[in-house]
């Protein structure tokens, strides 16, 4: 596909309610939405940065140089086969894995809409609907926090995710999990602890927990496979694992027991897919995180945790977990077991509402070959 013109949307839509974690206080996210026309065809991708540099070092500045000024010339103009030869003329660019794996979105979703073949078809997924949990943010107490699970376990979410922090952990695992002693409960803890603060999380391991997230530095794999030796519980990477390489010597040394796949963090679906291959052969479950994304990036996680290596329940919400209006005309909503649909039409499955693009936008910017 010969790729012509490029436009480039930078996005702040306001969240429904505040999501904080250990690295900040979000109430409105930021997003980079990318438009890829080729032969009568647009094609649209997410980039999940966010306008701080908090869960990752790219944001949507740093997305946006980068996308303007390196990846998009770098195929604008150009005859593209697919994802790998897209990965093959950006090799030179180092990192920025958001920004790549944005542009990569929105290819596929041409390809599909070339092809006629949804996402998840493309892919090589397997399931109509996929196991979705809710990822709830810091709260003020412990109690506010029951009091919040409460709803989401009303609404039908089957499980649960809390965000963790240093002084805000193993006492509010404990409240939830006395609450309700037999819901599917997690923690995330973004990064938050070192090697010697993360032993204050060992009461953890008797509350029956599917998984601790991301508990050490991004950069920490050793330190991650010593942690790992004190504790039952599975550790789960998620910062950590930025391509498949990371996720073979995660594995190999033990660093983790479960891996969190976002398309978003890895470059693109292309080496999500190759992350989800290998877990797959190493017997390693794997689920499919969430970055607060659009109706966009939400139909790209659904078609990713349709494959059949994505066994444990994914941070994929309904929409108005996030959005009271979103960029896409299609809403995702949660079925009564605690699943959500996967698209199948053409490509992502999803249209996108000019008028809402239009005001969430801040800039907006067209590249040509
Ligand atoms: C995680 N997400 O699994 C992430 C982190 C995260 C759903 O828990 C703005 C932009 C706010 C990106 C908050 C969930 C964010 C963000 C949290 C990413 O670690
Ligand atoms: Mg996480």
């Amino acid at each position: 596909m010969k790729i012509e013109r490029i436009d480039l949307h930078h996005l702040s839509m306001p969240l429904v309610a505040p999501f904080e974690t250990s690295f900040g206080r979000t109430t409105d996210r930021e997003c980079l939405l990318i438009t890829v026309f080729s032969e009568g065809l647009q094609g649209y991708g997410e980039c999940v940065a966010d306008r701080d540099p908090g869960y990752s070092y790219e944001t949507t500045g740093t997305a946006w140089h980068v996308l303007k000024d390196f990846i998009c010339p770098a195929i604008l103009g150009q005859e593209l086969v697919d994802a790998e030869d897209f990965q093959r003329r950006v090799e030179k660019v180092r990192g920025h894995y958001l920004a790549k794996a944005g542009l990569e979105m929105a290819l596929w979703d041409l390809r599909g809409k070339r092809e006629e073949r949804s996402l998840k078809q493309l892919l090589g997924g397997v399931k109509t609907r996929v196991e979705v949990g809710v990822s709830v943010g810091l709260q003020a107490t412990p109690s506010a926090l029951v009091r919040t699970v409460q709803e989401y376990l009303q609404k039908g979410y089957g499980r649960i995710k809390i965000k963790i922090k240093p002084g805000r952990d193993v006492g509010e695992a404990r409240a939830v999990r006395e609450a309700f002693p037999k819901i599917k409960l997690q923690v995330d803890a973004n990064s938050a602890y070192t090697l010697e603060s993360a032993r204050g999380l060992l009461p953890l391991d008797e509350l029956e927990l599917l998984l601790i997230e991301q508990p050490l530095s991004e950069d920490d794999l050793w330190d991650h496979h010593k942690l790992q030796k004190e504790f039952h519980t599975p550790l789960c990477l998620d910062e950590s694992i930025l391509s498949p390489r990371h996720a073979r010597a995660a594995i190999e040394m033990d660093a983790c027991r479960v891996i969190n796949i976002k398309a978003g963090r890895v470059a693109g679906l292309s080496q999500a897919l190759a992350i989800h291959d290998l877990c797959l052969v190493e017997g390693v479950p794997v689920w499919c995180g969430g970055m607060l994304e659009t109706g966009v990036g939400r139909a790209s996680n659904l078609a990713l945790a349709s494959l059949p290596g994505f066994t444990l329940p994914s941070d994929i919400s309904a929409s108005d977990r996030y959005y009271a209006l979103d960029i896409t005309k299609e809403r995702f909503t949660l079925n009564p077991d605690s699943t959500i649909d996967v698209p199948n039409l053409p490509g992502l499955g999803v249209n996108v509402d000019l008028k809402a693009l239009e005001k969430f936008s801040l800039a907006n910017t067209r590249l040509a070959a």
